[in-house]
C-alpha cells in the first residue's frame, strides 16, 4: 500500500469529522450519521485506490452509502485493488448528545485480509504493546489483567480498564472491580476505548467486553499499527445472525479471531476526533474554519501520525462548514 495514502486518506475522516461535529448535542444521530457518510463518500472519491467497502454502513439492501461491497476511490484502473472498512461516526448517540469519544473512523487493508465481519456482536479484549501475546480471551477477565499487570511490572489496581456501560457486562464489571483495577465505563464507542489503549497517555490499559463486530475489525486494524494484540469470538443475538455468518464465510460460529484474522497483512488506520475522546480532540469551529484533531498510523512501518489541522471554510474545497439543510 502507497505511504502517500496515509496522508491521503486523514482527508476522508476529517471530512466526515468536520460534517457531523455540526450535530454535536442536537440529539439527531440519524442526521449526523447521515452527514459524516456522505461526507465521507464524497471524499473517497479522491483518492487513488480501487477501494470496496467491507465493513460499512450495512448490506447494501439496507443503506444507501458506503454499503459493504460498494466500490469507492478514483476509478483509475491502476489504482491498488484496496479493502475499506469505515464507520463514519462510531459512537453515534455520543455525537447525538455530545458526550466524549465519537470518532469518523477508516482502516484499510490489501485485498482480502479484513474479517468479513457480519453485523453482530463480538466479545473483544484489546490491548496495547505491552499486553501483546499475554492476553487469552478463553482466560478470565481475572487472570488476563494478572497477565497484563505482569507485563507491565504493575500491581493489578494499577490498570485500568474500558468497559461499554451495558447490562450485559454487569458479571464483568463486578469481577473487575473485584481484582481491584479501575474502570472507565464508556456510554459508547469501543473503537475509541480500543485505540486508547495504543497509547500509554491514554492511562488505557485494555478493552473488556461485548460491543459490535464491525468494529472489532476497526479496532484490531489501529492495534496491528501499534504492535498491540487483540481478540474477538462473535455472540450472536438470534440463529439468524449465524446464518448470515456462515453465508459471509465464517464456518465455526465459536471461532476465537487473533489480532491477524480480524486485520491481517499490510494495513491502515485513520481517526479524526469528533467530540474530544481518549487520545484526540473533537472538532473545534472559529469565525471561519475548524481545527481538527487526528491519528493516522500503518502497520508496515508502525509509524504513528498525529495531525492537528486548521481548516478554512472559504478556501477549501472540501467542505463549506454549514450544515446541510434537513
Ligand atoms: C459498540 C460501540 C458502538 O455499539 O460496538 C456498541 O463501539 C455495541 O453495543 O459505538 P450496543 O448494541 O449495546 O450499543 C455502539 O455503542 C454504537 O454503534
Amino acid at each position: 500500500m502507497d505511504r502517500n495514502l496515509a496522508l491521503e486518506v486523514v482527508r476522508v475522516t476529517e471530512a466526515a469529522a468536520l460534517a457531523s461535529a455540526r450535530y454535536v448535542g442536537l440529539g439527531d444521530g440519524n442526521a449526523a450519521d447521515l452527514a459524516a457518510t456522505e461526507a465521507m463518500r464524497r471524499t473517497f472519491g479522491d483518492l487513488h485506490i480501487n477501494g470496496t467497502v467491507v465493513i460499512g454502513e450495512g448490506e447494501r439492501d439496507e443503506a444507501p452509502m458506503l454499503y459493504i461491497g460498494e466500490k469507492v476511490g478514483d476509478g483509475d484502473p491502476h489504482s491498488p485493488e484496496i479493502d475499506i472498512a469505515v464507520d463514519p461516526l462510531e459512537a453515534t448517540n455520543s455525537c447525538a448528545n455530545g458526550i466524549n469519544d465519537a470518532l469518523a473512523v477508516v482502516a484499510m487493508a490489501e485485498h482480502g485480509r479484513f474479517l468479513n465481519a457480519p453485523d453482530t456482536y463480538m466479545d473483544k479484549i484489546a490491548v496495547g504493546p505491552i499486553g501483546r501475546d499475554v492476553i487469552d480471551i478463553r482466560k478470565t477477565p481475572t487472570q488476563n489483567l494478572s497477565a497484563i499487570a505482569e507485563a507491565k511490572r504493575v500491581a493489578v489496581a494499577d490498570l485500568t480498564a474500558v468497559i461499554l456501560d451495558r447490562p450485559r457486562h454487569a458479571a464483568l464489571i463486578e469481577e473487575v472491580r473485584k481484582t481491584g483495577a479501575r474502570i472507565r465505563l464508556i456510554p459508547d464507542g469501543d473503537v475509541g476505548g480500543a485505540l486508547a489503549t495504543a497509547d500509554p497517555s491514554t492511562g488505557i490499559d485494555v478493552l473488556l467486553g461485548i460491543g459490535g463486530a464491525p468494529e472489532g475489525v476497526l479496532a484490531a486494524a489501529a492495534l496491528r499499527c501499534v504492535g498491540g494484540d487483540m481478540q474477538g469470538v462473535l455472540k450472536f443475538r438470534n440463529p439468524d445472525e449465524v446464518a448470515r455468518a456462515e453465508r459471509m464465510g465464517i464456518k465455526d460460529p465459536d471461532q476465537i479471531f487473533g489480532i491477524g484474522d480480524l486485520a491481517g497483512g499490510d494495513v491502515m488506520f485513520a481517526a479524526t476526533g469528533v467530540t474530544d475522546g481518549f487520545l484526540l480532540r473533537g472538532v473545534r469551529f472559529t469565525g471561519h474554519g475548524a481545527e481538527t484533531h487526528s491519528i493516522v498510523m500503518r502497520s508496515r512501518s508502525g509509524t504513528v501520525r498525529f495531525i492537528r489541522v486548521r481548516h478554512h471554510f472559504n478556501r477549501s474545497p472540501d467542505y463549506d462548514g454549514r450544515r446541510p439543510a434537513r
